[in-house]
């Protein structure tokens, strides 16, 4: 593919967008992170903090002394059961609404406040993955769709650092799983092949983007990547969503957590911030065409501090990034899978 050596744009299989890539831009060879370590210097726990283990929430409940995960339902959730009205939806073709009911939820990741994924041991995450496997359980019998999510950093909106994820439960399709929902389904209908099955054999198979791989998952910068760093995680195994997961599964899915993060870490000596969350299929019959998978986007670039700005042009027509997926995944491959803070504490 020498062409793409040349400005081009790629196409996202999945929901359909072009990015426009630039590589004459920003490929210079990566001499490695030449940041200064940020150490932060967060308490184990924080009288402040609205999640921690005892803690008492804005909503005035208290927090139970907790030793893994914690979920509690979120005390500012956009979704309710309540509908506004019973009356039908009108459809008004310049004034179209649906009625839109669910629940949201909030999960503490770890009763240590300044613990992030990364730093998590593997069967702490191995709790994580089973929290999020529990609660997909119980809302799929109520929901459409799930959605479970971290957003982490300041950088990303995340409103405490304390470890933690949201859900997001309902019955109407989002628009992202919708257009997931129909391409994946399209292609399966066309070739008789789940879309991201063969996408994960095609990478697999030419490894420049694969970024760390084990028996059940794959992380992979996908060729359409939009974000500097993003990344893809695909179950290499025929399941859809989250309930089909076996200990084994989820054991490496925790492995494949724990390096990834921690390369994210390394690649500027930082916390890295990102929006991560999971795709699971829509809960309905025959869902084939689908595969579980979970999107990585983290917003910086540069540095620690400097972050690429979706705008401008990213706004108004469509994504555009120098650094190419290719070079990111290169970044991604280097970077060490020990955290940088053990490194520090072996080195002192
Ligand atoms: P972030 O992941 O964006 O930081 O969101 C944390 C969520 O925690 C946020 O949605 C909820 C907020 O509504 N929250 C509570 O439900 N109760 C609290 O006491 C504080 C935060
Ligand atoms: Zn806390």
């Amino acid at each position: 593919m020498d062409d793409l050596e040349f400005t081009h744009r790629r196409r996202n299989p999945l929901n359909g967008d072009w990015v426009l890539v630039s590589p004459h831009r920003n490929n210079r060879p990566w001499l490695g992170a030449t940041e200064a370590t940020v150490v932060d210097s967060l308490p184990k726990h924080d009288a402040n903090c609205p999640l921690c283990p005892g803690n008492t929430r804005a909503n005035g409940e208290q927090n139970p002394q907790y030793t893994h995960t914690h979920v509690f339902t979120n005390d500012f959730g956009a979704l309710t059961e309540q509908a506004a009205s019973e009356s039908e939806a009108e459809a008004d073709p310049l004034f179209t609404h649906q009625h839109a009911t669910g629940e949201c939820r909030v999960i503490c990741f770890s009763p240590e406040h300044n613990k992030t994924l990364p730093e998590l041991s593997l069967d702490e995450l191995v709790a994580v993955v089973d929290t999020w496997r529990s609660q997909y359980c119980e809302l799929a019998k109520k929901y459409k769709c799930i959605h479970i999510f971290e957003n982490k950093g300041t950088i990303m909106g995340c409103s405490q650092p304390h470890p933690h994820g949201q859900i997001w439960a309902h019955n109407h399709l989002s628009t992202e799983i919708a257009s997931e929902d129909n391409s994946q389904a399209e292609y399966f209908a066309k070739h008789g092949r789940a879309l991201l099955a063969d996408y994960a054999k095609r990478e697999l198979a030419s490894k420049t983007r694969v970024v760390y791989a084990n028996q059940h998952w794959l992380v992979v910068v996908p060729f359409w990547a939009a974000w500097p760093f993003e990344t893809l995680l695909i179950a290499l195994d025929d399941v859809q969503d989250f309930s089909q997961l076996d200990s084994q599964q989820s054991l490496a899915l925790a492995e494949a957590l724990k390096v990834l993060t921690t390369k994210y870490d390394n690649i500027f000596n930082c916390s890295f911030a990102y929006s991560m969350g999971w795709h699971n299929a829509p809960v309905a019959e025959n869902q084939q065409h689908w595969r579980l998978h979970a999107h990585f986007y983290p917003p910086l670039l540069r540095s620690a501090t400097v972050k690429k700005h979706m705008v401008g042009y990213e706004m108004l027509a469509e994504s555009q990034r120098d650094l190419t997926a290719e070079t990111a995944a290169k970044i991604l491959q280097a970077a060490s899978a020990e955290h940088y803070k053990k490194t520090i504490t072996k080195g002192s």
